[in-house]
């Protein structure tokens, strides 16, 4: 009986060629190997984790010997690498990793190797934790923090260890070399010894793999955990007790990176408080960190409920500045110039700061983008903003060389992601969201990747068939066109998905209160902030809809540079997908179509339901080439995105129908929910969360 069931377990395995999995492994799922002889003269843990990855994942010729040898080369880059057919060659151990790494992809993936040099884009490829030390995590949609669980609890366990190794593998198997391991709402405690000292042990868990631990600081620590009376930058006993404290942190964490700031953002406490500038704040940290090479991300989120539209902020307080920061501080600046919307127009910071060096901020975590329920590949929408035309030093000025050190003379170079990681045993929440976290590694690695590129690589990674036998070429074949072919267009289309569904045409942050999910064009609650309620950005009247941010508006364009302020100043040239976002438009504007503004809308409503709905489809066919658990969890969370999609498409369209007076066009499905209904449902869930 036993024999018969392992046979018949077998023949199953063979038949469908997949295992159950839990996502765990994340894109590094084991694989059958073959033997291989790795050399190095040199030896270091990272040496010793590049060698060992290669010995436990070759698969490319049986018995070959790989050579590992730290050379300098004027073409390499401090973590780039040379790849050859019999060696890994670079400056630096990291980069023998990174390259290690890199020949293991390309053999699992089925991609060719030539000699070739390979340096990254950004010295600084990071990892922002938006984790508190009570163990929750901000927007993080994944289970609690994998680093904190409590300061009544910092001691260190076995389980720490192995899954902060486990993290670390994956980071760097992508690239990504850096880490803040808390919130930018951080708490002061975190600089008190007892949680310094937890820092550490996983700074000594991610240094072997390359990577360097960062946090996020608190501006008025000085005063609320260090006993003084003020925290105004430019007192000498605030400055000597920053110094201190750095230095109490490199006696423990000897390649600390530094800090990144929120400060004067959301009630976050900041120089501002003592009258001081930005500029003020950031380089007293700076000179703090200086000594030891560190550096002070500061970042540019700002925003007050005046009369100032909040899209310009951000410029109005740190253009002035620009050229006040010391080496050592990078302005950290969100993709676009609002927050992280489905999509935005870049931040016009970036390009404009030309003696300042500016990092940009994304954010991995779908806060506004269906958060670990909605299947959304993000490596589209960060791939357009990279390309975006900046037009500050002409074109090609793109918004990756205005960052990536090629245009500006700048020391370093840097990008950030918002982490969507978390204790789940799939890291992410979404199987799909664990794309997100490969592919900001991959684009801040290389930010001339494409999309398509980086989905092709992860599916093959993480759904491909783990068998490389001869006898299982037949199901490759097949593999590739029915399962990898349209779950790859899938992929792609996701972004595009959702924002016709939730914001097309240049709308944005409609979502409904806090919780940054469901829609709520209407939420204005008596007293609310307007600059946190959705019509102070959709500005709907019976006229038309939109933000108008043209000189006779808020003048917002006029933040961009000469070419592109003028393209986008026009309703006629501006490109419609940022539409609403710069002008207040008749509901009968004729858009490029044809059709009017209004039927446009409802039709990109309509567009995007019926997108999430042959992703649904897509899903089901792709069944006999997943594993049970991670077919059914996807196809699960699939049937949620679709409903929720309809609600969107209902919800905004029966609102603006409001201010339109207009039919929805005959031709397109009717909503299948009414007003009334959707306002209840709402006000339901506002109230149940708070
Ligand atoms: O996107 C908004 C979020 C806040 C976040 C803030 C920020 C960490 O809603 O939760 O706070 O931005 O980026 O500082």
């Amino acid at each position: 009986m036993i024999k018969l069931l392992t046979a018949l377990f077998a023949f199953v395995l063979l038949s469908t060629g997949v295992n159950a999995e839990d996502g765990h492994n994340l894109w590094l799922r084991a694989k059958s190997t073959i033997p291989v002889e790795v050399r190095c003269s040199k030896k270091s843990p990272t040496i010793n984790i590049a060698i060992n990855e290669l010995k436990n994942g070759w698969q490319g010729k049986a018995g070959q010997v790989i050579e590992l040898k730290i050379l300098k080369d004027k073409l390499l880059k401090e973590d780039g690498f040379r790849l050859r057919e019999n060696s890994i060659q670079a400056k630096t151990d990291a980069g023998l990793l990174y390259g290690a790494f890199e020949i293991l992809r390309r053999q699992q993936t089925g991609e060719s190797l030539t000699e070739e040099v390979i340096n990254p884009s950004y010295n600084l490829r990071l990892l922002n934790h938006w984790d508190n030390l009570d163990g929750s995590v901000e927007r993080g949609y994944a289970g609690r923090s994998i680093f904190w669980r409590g300061i009544d609890s910092l001691e260190v366990s076995a389980d720490d260890i192995n899954l902060w190794t486990e993290y670390a593998r994956a980071n760097a198997s992508v690239g990504i070399n850096a880490t803040v391991l808390n919130n930018v709402n951080a708490s002061p405690t975190v600089l008190t010894t007892p949680v310094l000292e937890r820092a550490k042990a996983v700074a000594d868990v991610l240094r072997p793999y390359g990577i360097k631990t960062y946090l996020a600081v608190n501006f008025a620590s000085p005063e609320v955990i260090g006993g003084l009376e003020t925290a105004d930058p430019l007192n000498p006993e605030v400055q000597a007790w920053w110094k201190e404290k750095v230095k109490e942190i490199y006696d423990l964490i000897p390649d600390f990176g530094g800090f990144l700031v929120k400060a004067n953002s959301e009630g976050q406490p900041g120089p501002q408080n003592f009258g001081r500038t930005h500029a003020d704040g950031a380089n007293m940290m700076a000179e703090a960190l200086e000594p030891y090479n560190g550096i002070v991300m500061w970042r540019a989120f700002v925003y007050d409920p005046s009369d100032e539209d909040r899209a310009k902020q951000a410029y109005n307080e740190f253009m002035p500045l620009d050229g006040q920061f010391h080496e050592n501080v990078i302005i950290q600046v969100k993709n676009g110039p609002i927050d992280f919307q489905p999509r935005e127009p870049f931040s016009p910071l970036f390009g404009a700061m030309k003696q300042t060096t500016v990092m940009p901020e994304l954010q991995v975590t779908m806060e506004y983008l269906g958060q670990s329920v909605h299947l959304v590949f993000l490596a589209p929408m960060w791939e357009e903003f990279l390309k975006s035309e900046t037009r500050q030093e002409g074109v090609g000025s793109t918004v990756a060389r205005c960052t990536d050190g090629s245009l500006f003379n700048q020391k370093y170079s840097a990008i950030a992601g918002v982490a969507n990681i978390g204790l789940d045993a799939n890291w992410c929440g979404h199987y799909f969201a664990q794309a997100n976290w490969y592919a900001f590694g991959r684009q801040a690695w290389n930010h001339s990747i494409t999309s398509a590129r980086i989905a092709d690589e992860w599916l093959k990674l993480t759904f491909g068939p783990q068998n490389s036998d001869e006898e299982t070429s037949a199901y490759d074949l097949e593999w590739n066109l029915s399962f990898l072919q349209p779950v790859k267009q899938m992929m792609l289309d996701s972004h595009e998905a959702t924002v016709n569904y939730m914001m097309p045409l240049g709308l944005h942050h409609i979502f409904s209160a806090h919780a940054h999910y469901g829609p709520g064009p209407w939420w204005a609650p008596d007293g609310m902030r307007p600059d946190w309620t959705p019509p102070y950005y959709h500005q709907a009247d019976s006229f038309g809809i939109g933000f108008d941010r043209t000189a006779s508006g808020s003048d917002a364009i006029s933040q961009y540079r000469g070419p592109l302020a003028s393209q986008l100043a026009d309703v006629n040239t501006c490109p419609e997908a940022f539409l609403l976002w710069f002008h207040h438009v008749s509901w009968d504007h004729k858009m490029k179509n044809g059709r009017t503004l209004w039927n446009e809308l409802c039709y990109r409503y309509d567009e995007g339901v019926k997108q999430v709905r042959e992703f649904q489809r897509i899903w089901d066919k792709a069944e006999r080439f997943v594993d049970a658990e991670r077919f059914a969890a996807i196809q699960y969370k699939l049937t949620k995105h679709s409903l929720d999609a309809q609600e969107w498409k209902d919800a905004c369209l029966l609102y603006f129908q409001q201010f339109s007076k207009q039919p929805i066009p005959y031709e397109l499905e009717r909503p299948l929910y009414n007003l009334d209904e959707l306002l209840e449902r709402d006000e339901q869930r506002v109230r149940q969360s708070e």
